[in-house]
């Protein structure tokens, strides 16, 4: 990785790392296994190509530059979800900004019981434990920084716009490409931690989807192929590198995190606004079991939803489903 431009000789690895020629040999055919493409000549050694959409700890670790965000990475080609073990960590007493990636979840979660398709290879299915210096009942503005933090890392490292849907999924064009589901552990006043579980359909094509969700479900690789001809350029396959995308949600991550914790959540509020899919929309509501429609008019400060409903009345939603219309209808 350190030297793209050329081979590395057996001796100068087996130098490096202190082993024998033949282990340096062994390794090398364990890392093609996973999935590294490896040349090698007699004359002039080894030389790591360019690579596929490789995800591992390392992948995510290396080069990354922040300080708490990703520090310790558990990664899993299998597990039922990322956020039940991110919870058990947690409890455990595992490092803030611990993060756990899988492949494949086989019970993947969404909010209320619902179910959260995880195929394997596609996407980022990740929880960050977070410990945050806050109250429980400030715990939403976490929520609302991480679609921050997924919208801003997914514009910077595919150029693909997407909005926040409140509180909690990323979509474009009314179809949902990333869902977030926070879950916390506290005492009365103090939050013990907070499990934020991404959930971001990356390399999906559209049948990877179950049927239920097909029409409403999209990745970003069907966007980036909606958009532009080509993606099958090395240039264009790179963008959707799950691991550069997760090293950037963890940067983006770490930034709405200090804000929050340094008590700048007011910057936090401003943020999502701009990025909001729901403000200034028509929308369908419900409400301790009662349906409202009305326009979404703003956020609070603790991250309720305000809206001015068709009756007159101006009402903020806590928690639950706020259906926008869009192109789709309400979704
Ligand atoms: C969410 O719930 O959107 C939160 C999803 C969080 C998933 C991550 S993956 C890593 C971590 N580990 C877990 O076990 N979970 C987290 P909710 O707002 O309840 O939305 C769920 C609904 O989204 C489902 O009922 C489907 O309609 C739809 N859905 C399910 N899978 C989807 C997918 N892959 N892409 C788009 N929509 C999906």
């Amino acid at each position: 990785m350190e030297c793209p431009e050329g081979y590395v000789s057996g001796e100068a690895l087996s130098e490096l790392l202190g082993v024998s020629r033949t282990a340096v040999w062994k390794y090398i055919k364990e890392i093609k296994e996973d999935g590294y493409e490896i040349k090698a000549s007699s004359k002039k050694g080894y030389r790591l190509g360019p690579g596929g959409d490789i995800l591992n700890s390392f992948e995510v670790m290396h080069g990354l530059d922040t300080a708490v965000m990703g520090r310790k990475v558990e990664y899993f080609k299998e597990i039922d979800s990322t956020n039940t073990y991110a919870k058990k960590l947690a409890g455990e007493g595992c490092p803030d900004g611990t993060i756990v990636l899988a492949e494949r979840q086989t019970a993947g979660k969404g909010r209320l019981g619902r179910a959260w398709a995880s195929a394997g290879e596609k996407g980022i299915w990740m929880s960050v434990v977070l410990r945050p210096g806050i109250p429980p009942e400030e715990v939403q503005m976490i929520t609302l920084g991480a679609s921050i933090a997924v919208v801003k890392a997914v514009k910077e490292v595919t150029g693909i716009q997407t909005g926040i849907k409140w509180p909690n999924d990323i979509v474009t064009e009314g179809k949902k490409v990333c869902g977030i589901l926070t879950e916390m552990s506290c005492e009365q006043d103090r939050v013990n931690f907070v499990v934020v579980g991404i959930g971001l359909n990356v390399n999906h094509k559209q049948g990877d989807f179950p049927d239920e969700i097909i029409d409403r479900a999209v990745s970003l690789r069907m966007l980036a192929e909606g958009r532009q001809t080509g993606i099958e350029g090395e240039a264009d396959k790179a963008k959707l590198k799950r691991s550069s995308i997760i090293k950037e949600i963890a940067r983006q991550l770490e930034k709405v995190y200090f804000d929050i914790n340094e008590g700048r959540a007011s910057g936090i509020i401003d943020q999502w606004k701009s990025y909001s899919a729901t403000l200034g929309k028509k929308v369908r509501v419900s409400i301790k079991g009662v349906e409202y429609t009305g326009t979404a008019a703003d956020i609070t400060t603790d991250g309720k939803l305000v809206v001015d409903c068709d009756d007159g009345e101006r009402r903020e939603v806590v928690s639950g489903e706020v259906m926008v219309r869009g192109i789709l209808g309400y979704v």
